[in-house]
């Protein structure tokens, strides 16, 4: 009886309650490069509804695997009730972030200096990419560890779409090196790190961070995160003459994706994979050094809220080794490529239009204007947006005039470029959030809100003249 009463116990300590019974456990998929002893876990969140031509912009809720020990690989994707994997061109994962707060909720990025951010460990977008790191590594973790993962879905049908969001946990209980992971985008510490390219004709358009490192480590693995018109992710050590450490290369599908034919396309689509560096011997780096990251984009079109974020995975460095300045590159370094058919490493040519919605609750593309033209003959214009709706959809302006966008709205909108001469775009905008641009090339500008881009559309049309002087007599009407 005794003896019962003992394996009862063990069984309680090690079987179902170590983790929750809803939770199926795989061996680790090959994505995961792990160990096929380990055991991986895979939960799901949602599920999320997605309206006709929607982008879900919210904050999934998700746990870590109810065992404690390292995370070795990782991966997310959408998935229908049934779990089969929602195409690209139908629910589009455009960003997905993982945070952790560690137990108590209080672990912030220390790259951050406000420490308004959370420690963001695994991060996937169009790319797809999953986390892997070398043998012997693993970002550790705890049931008790409180996760969030902010996440951005784009729908690019009418009708409603439903998905879960499904992400897969592999795990090595047994002891391992530890990882930090570090957060460098060219943009640091925002919930929206972009920018965009103007696409004035030079060749190449690059933007720059330099981060002090708050301790000495190896860098383990990179990863990272482009957008559409990218050519290159870099990772450079200035201390060391400059020299790159990593590139992590954008793999752009085929043109025969599916995804390129989507219509109405309402943004350039990212690349489809991004390569990934890793090594167990790493490059090491001093207490309080820069690392600096850079973006390289396409400048000969514009490229509109474009992101540069580089994802590395950091080790203490080795035990017993002196503070090595600029250690030579690692023998062991892999470079892991596009994980499909046919990559293409320059960014295609894109053609966007703007988007208008039938009375059948399809969209369409257009590149005209809604309504009739309002002509702006002073120096500046004011555009209110509000209700879903721009209050001016088609304004023409002389050379040189400034439109100011005011967002009184408590729903998010922005302004961004879909074509036209130059690129730009404000950033999410609302309570009374403010916009300007000052229009120097003159052309039809081709404008919509990003985040509700088939509703919301403007055409700005700028003159090849300067803004008229004002009549003498104070007289209001066009001339
Ligand atoms: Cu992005």
């Amino acid at each position: 009886m005794v003896r019962f009463l003992a394996a009862l116990a063990l069984l309680l300590v090690l079987a179902p309650a170590a983790r929750a019974a809803s939770t199926p456990v795989t061996p680790p998929p090959p994505e995961h490069r792990a160990d096929p002893s380990l055991t991986t876990y895979v939960q799901r969140s949602g599920p999320f509804k997605l309206g006709p031509y929607a982008t879900l912009k919210t904050s999934a809720k998700v746990q870590p695997p109810e065992v404690a020990g390292a995370i070795v690989g990782m991966d997310a994707r959408l998935v229908d009730a049934d779990g089969k994997e929602l195409p690209q061109y139908v629910a589009m994962l455009h960003h997905l972030v993982f945070t952790n707060g560690g137990p108590d909720g209080e672990r912030r990025d220390p790259m951050c200096p406000k420490k308004t951010t959370r420690e963001r460990f695994f991060g996937t977008s169009e790319e797809l990419r999953a986390l892997t790191l070398p043998p012997g590594y693993g970002y550790p973790t705890t049931p008790a560890d409180r996760w969030n993962a902010p996440i951005m879905v784009m729908h690019h049908r009418g009708g409603f779409q439903e998905f879960f969001l499904e992400y897969r946990v592999t795990i090595d209980p047994r002891p391992v090196t530890p990882v930090t992971p570090y957060w460098l985008s060219v943009i640091p510490c925002s919930p929206d790190p972009q920018w965009s390219v103007p696409g004035r004709g030079s060749k190449e358009h690059r933007r720059s961070r330099m981060y002090a490192m708050p301790t000495a480590g190896r860098i383990v693995a990179v990863g990272g995160h482009l957008h559409g018109g990218a050519n290159d992710l870099i990772l450079s050590q200035p201390a060391c003459k400059h020299r790159t450490l990593v590139t992590n290369t954008p793999f752009y599908a085929p043109a025969s994706d599916k995804l390129y034919a989507v219509k109405p396309l309402l943004h350039e689509p990212d690349p489809k994979a991004i390569s990934w560096w890793q090594s167990p011997t790493g490059y090491a780096f001093r207490k309080g050094e820069d690392l600096k990251v850079t973006a390289v984009y396409d400048n000969l079109r514009p490229h509109t809220r474009v992101m540069g974020i580089s994802h590395v995975y950091v080790a203490p460095p080795l035990p017993g080794a002196p503070d090595v300045r600029c250690s030579a590159a690692p023998p062991d370094a892999q470079q892991l490529g596009a994980q499909f058919e046919g990559p293409r490493t320059t960014p295609p040519t894109v053609g966007l239009t703007l988007a208008r919605v039938g009375k059948d609750g399809l969209a369409r593309s257009t590149t005209t204007a809604a309504g009739t033209a309002r002509e702006i003959e002073g120096e500046s214009a004011t555009v209110t947006v509000r209700d879903f709706r721009f209050s001016s959809t088609n304004l023409v302006v002389g050379r040189g005039a400034v439109v100011r966008w005011r967002f009184p709205d408590d729903e998010q909108h922005d302004v961004t470029l879909a074509d036209g001469p130059v690129g730009f775009a404000s950033p999410w905008l609302r309570d009374g959030g403010g916009y300007g641009k000052r229009f120097t090339e003159p052309g039809r500008y081709l404008l919509m809100c990003s985040l509700h881009s088939a509703y919301m559309s403007q055409v700005v049309t700028v003159r090849s003249t300067p803004p008229r002087p004002p009549r003498p007599d104070g007289d209001p009407r066009p001339r």
